[in-house]
Order: structure tokens, then C-alpha cells, then sequence
């Protein structure tokens, strides 16, 4: 039995057409932080930050998992022990790629969350500032993500997985956000084995055990293979 905590970043999708935030022409580059993906910056403009997110979540719909994605799933299906993955993407193609247990922790594109009750459901494609909420009928829908400054989602499962992980890895992920940043020191202390995946050393690269650079869609699928073998 070996259990597997994987963690990924915007780069698993970035080979399925979806921009990542800190490329030279990422998200980033594009939109002030400080205004989309801040609690402030709603407050300030709701309209520019439902747009923002109505636009990703098109974007996102049109997406398509790609090889890294499913070979995930496939871990899942034949792992002996438990494959949880710990996502900090919003887009929802791991799931579509065949991954079960996946925890959003940055929350979903396809989620809206009421500001005054916390009710959540299926956002529309296109959210409206003015949307009301289906259980309290406030007029406080939100795009149901967290942005900085907000607690992510889920850290009880997520720290006692990573307190239970034989094997920890991250997957095109910049190490720049905590606290996912911090998840491979967690899971070191526990006692887990450690490796990144990514195009090239993150911000966090020199506390993994074992790296392997090149995009996604080769590595994953072949560490998946590796790992499968070893059974
Ligand atoms: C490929 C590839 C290919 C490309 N193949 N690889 C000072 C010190 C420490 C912490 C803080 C601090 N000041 C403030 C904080 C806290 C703050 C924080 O971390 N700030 C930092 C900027 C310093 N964090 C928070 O506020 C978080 N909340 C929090 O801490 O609450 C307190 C608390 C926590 C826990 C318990 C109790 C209390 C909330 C963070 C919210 C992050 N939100 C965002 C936006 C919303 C979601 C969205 O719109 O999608 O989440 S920011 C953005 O960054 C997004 C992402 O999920 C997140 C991480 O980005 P990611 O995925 O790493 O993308 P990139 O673009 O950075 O990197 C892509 C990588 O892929 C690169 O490495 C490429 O090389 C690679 N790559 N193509 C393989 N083909
Ligand atoms: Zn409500």
C-alpha cells in the first residue's frame, strides 16, 4: 500500500490551451492582481472580476484534458493505496480527465458561492453581478474562488493526506502561493518521498528529493508508468 498526495498548478492545463498566471504573458501580465483575485477588488468592481472569471470559465469549457490530466486518473484506478489530488486549478479537468478524488483548494470556475449565506451552486457560463442566490435570494453571488487573502479550502483533509503520503508530488506549480507552497515541507516531515514536475525549478525546487523537468504531458504520464510498474 502506498498512499500519493499530488499537487497541482496551472501548469498541468497549460498544454490544454489555459493560460498560467506567472509566464511573461500570463494572466498576470494581462490583469492586476490586486483587482481580480482579491476580496478588495470585488468590492471595488464587481463587474471587472465576474467578467474576468466569466471569461476563464469559457475559456476553460472549451479546454479539453490532456495526457497529464488522465494519467492521473489511471494512477487512481491502479494505485495500490489511496491518489488524492490537490488542485489549485479552478478549471475542472481532472475531473473530465477521469480523476475522483480531487480536492479544489483555490475553488471552481464552475461554482458560485453566495456571499451572505454561503450556499453554493452551478454558476452559469456567463455570471451577472446582480445574480441573487437560489437558498436566501440575497443579491451577493460571487464567483465561488479564493482569492488572496481568503483561507483555501479543505486544509484539514489536505494536512492530514499530506500527514499520511508515502509518496508527494507537484505538478507545474510555481511555489510562489502558500500554503501549497508549503504542502512538500509538510509531507517531508511525515516522512514522504518527494518529486516535482515541472518545466523547469520552481520557487520551492531545492526541497524536493527529485525533480524532472519537461512539460507535463511527457513527464506525468511517464512517471505514472514508473510508478504503476513498481506495484
Ligand atoms: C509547466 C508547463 C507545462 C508551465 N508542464 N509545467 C508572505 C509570505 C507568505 C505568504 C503570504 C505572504 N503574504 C501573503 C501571503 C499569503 C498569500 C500568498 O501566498 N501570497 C504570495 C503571493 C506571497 N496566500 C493567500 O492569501 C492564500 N490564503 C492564505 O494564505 O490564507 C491564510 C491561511 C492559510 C491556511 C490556513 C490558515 C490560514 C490564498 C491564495 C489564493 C490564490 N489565489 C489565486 C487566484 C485565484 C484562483 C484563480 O483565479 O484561478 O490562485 S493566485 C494564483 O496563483 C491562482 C493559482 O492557483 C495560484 C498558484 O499559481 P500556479 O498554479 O503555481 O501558477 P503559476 O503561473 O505561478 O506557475 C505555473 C507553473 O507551471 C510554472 O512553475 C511553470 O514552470 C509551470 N509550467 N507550463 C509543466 N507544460
Ligand atoms: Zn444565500
Amino acid at each position: 500500500m502506498r498512499n500519493i498526495v499530488i499537487l497541482t498548478g496551472a501548469g498541468i492545463s497549460a498544454e490544454s490551451g489555459i493560460e498560467t498566471f506567472r509566464a511573461e504573458t500570463g494572466l498576470w501580465a494581462q490583469h492586476n492582481v490586486d483587482d481580480v483575485a482579491t476580496p478588495e477588488g470585488f468590492v471595488r468592481d464587481p463587474k471587472l472580476v465576474v467578467d474576468f472569471y466569466n471569461g476563464r470559465r469559457t475559456q476553460a469549457a472549451s479546454a479539453l484534458p490532456n495526457a497529464a490530466h488522465k494519467a492521473l486518473a489511471k494512477l487512481e484506478a491502479e494505485n495500490n493505496g489511496s491518489v488524492l489530488v490537490v488542485t489549485q486549478n479552478v478549471d475542472d479537468l481532472h475531473e473530465r480527465g477521469g480523476s475522483n478524488n480531487v480536492i479544489h483548494m483555490h475553488g471552481a470556475l464552475n461554482s458560485a458561492l453566495c456571499a451572505a449565506c454561503e450556499h453554493r451552486w452551478p454558476a452559469p457560463m456567463q455570471m451577472q453581478v446582480a445574480d441573487t442566490c437560489p437558498s436566501c435570494n440575497a443579491p451577493a453571488a460571487r464567483p465561488d474562488i479564493v482569492w488572496f487573502g481568503e483561507i483555501p479550502y479543505q486544509m484539514d483533509r489536505i494536512i492530514d493526506a499530506l500527514g499520511e503520503a508515502d509518496i508527494f508530488v507537484s505538478i507545474g506549480t510555481s511555489g510562489n502561493v502558500y500554503p501549497a507552497a508549503g504542502f512538500v515541507a509538510e509531507a517531508a516531515r511525515a516522512g514522504a518521498e518527494t518529486l516535482e514536475l515541472n518545466l523547469e525549478s520552481s520557487a520551492i525546487g531545492s526541497q524536493f528529493d527529485k525533480s524532472v523537468f519537461g512539460p507535463a504531458t511527457q513527464t506525468v504520464p511517464a512517471w505514472v508508468d514508473d510508478i504503476l510498474a513498481k506495484k
